[in-house]
């Protein structure tokens, strides 16, 4: 059977799970927050990997249904994780859907979830240039009081125009300039531009996919706010979630 329609008794019979990734702050090892990275446990296929079915559910229109369900189950969690907040990964076809911010508001009234800390990822990929209304979507998003990060920072083209135009609370450098650190002379000299370049713009820095302790000394060194990555923790469903992180810097 096609995964297209698996997908909507899959969400029917709650086979989608969300694995929450620590987000630490390398001064202190505190954990700040959490990732929500989906997984399905589908009863056929076993785990299937979001990388094969969010372009699906993008391509048949489900990810809306699929963005909504993330959602409120991140309000949800929040309880679990006192003091901490909650990422979520929008995808570019949830994010233009006439239905986003109407949902975006109705999970709040529903869950009673506190904005604040809850922070919504929107890669660069759907930002355009001159668009107003991106710009005009993510005002809202603000003013309803979310966080908002541009994901996977520095692999989208004209990244630097956006940053002074659109409301970021927070830029997460892509994790393949974290991996080049160690064997490029470049990427140590372009992370630390970037982490300069947020912190001069009042925006939080987090690297992504820190997988060694020299990256992680490396970016706590050059003034990083918070590492994210295997090292310091791996997706994880909550009930398996350990007190503190994976590894201490
Ligand atoms: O967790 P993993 O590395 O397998 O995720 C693969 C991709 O799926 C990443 O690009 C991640 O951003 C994306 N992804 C994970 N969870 C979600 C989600 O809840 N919504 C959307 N839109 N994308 C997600
Ligand atoms: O596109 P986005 O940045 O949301 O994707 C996050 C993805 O990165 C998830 O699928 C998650 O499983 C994966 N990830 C998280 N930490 C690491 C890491 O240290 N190394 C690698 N290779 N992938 C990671
Ligand atoms: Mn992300
Ligand atoms: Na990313």
């Amino acid at each position: 059977r096609a995964l297209e329609l698996d997908l909507a008794a899959g969400l029917e019979r709650g086979e989608f799970q969300l694995y929450l990734q620590p987000r630490v702050e390398p001064a202190t090892a505190a954990i700040t927050s959490y990732e929500a990275l989906v997984r399905w446990n589908h009863p056929k296929k076993g785990m299937v990997s979001p990388g094969d079915f969010i372009p699906v559910a993008e391509a048949s229109g489900q990810i809306i249904r699929l963005g909504e369900w993330v959602l409120a189950e991140a309000c949800r969690l929040l309880d679990s994780v006192p003091g901490c907040s909650i990422s979520v990964n929008v995808s570019p076809l949830q994010f233009r859907h006439a239905d986003f911010l109407p949902n975006l508001h109705d999970v709040l009234v529903r869950t009673g979830a506190n904005p604040a800390r809850l922070e919504l990822e929107i890669t660069e990929s759907v930002l355009i240039e001159n668009d107003q209304r991106a710009v005009s979507i993510l005002d809202e998003i603000k003013h309803m009081g979310f966080g908002i990060a541009l994901d996977d920072f520095g692999t989208g083209y004209s990244s630097l125009s956006y940053l002074s135009r659109y409301p970021f609370d927070t830029i997460k450098i892509d994790r393949s300039f974290v991996s080049n650190l160690a064997t490029t002379d470049n990427a140590p000299v372009i992370v630390r531009s970037i982490i300069e370049l947020g912190a001069g713009l009042g925006m939080k820095i987090v690297a992504e996919g820190v997988e060694t302790i020299e990256e992680a000394l490396f970016l706590a060194q050059a003034g990083c706010d918070e590492l994210q990555g295997y090292l310091l923790g791996r997706p994880k469903p909550l009930t398996e979630l350990q007190r503190g992180v994976d590894n201490a810097i």
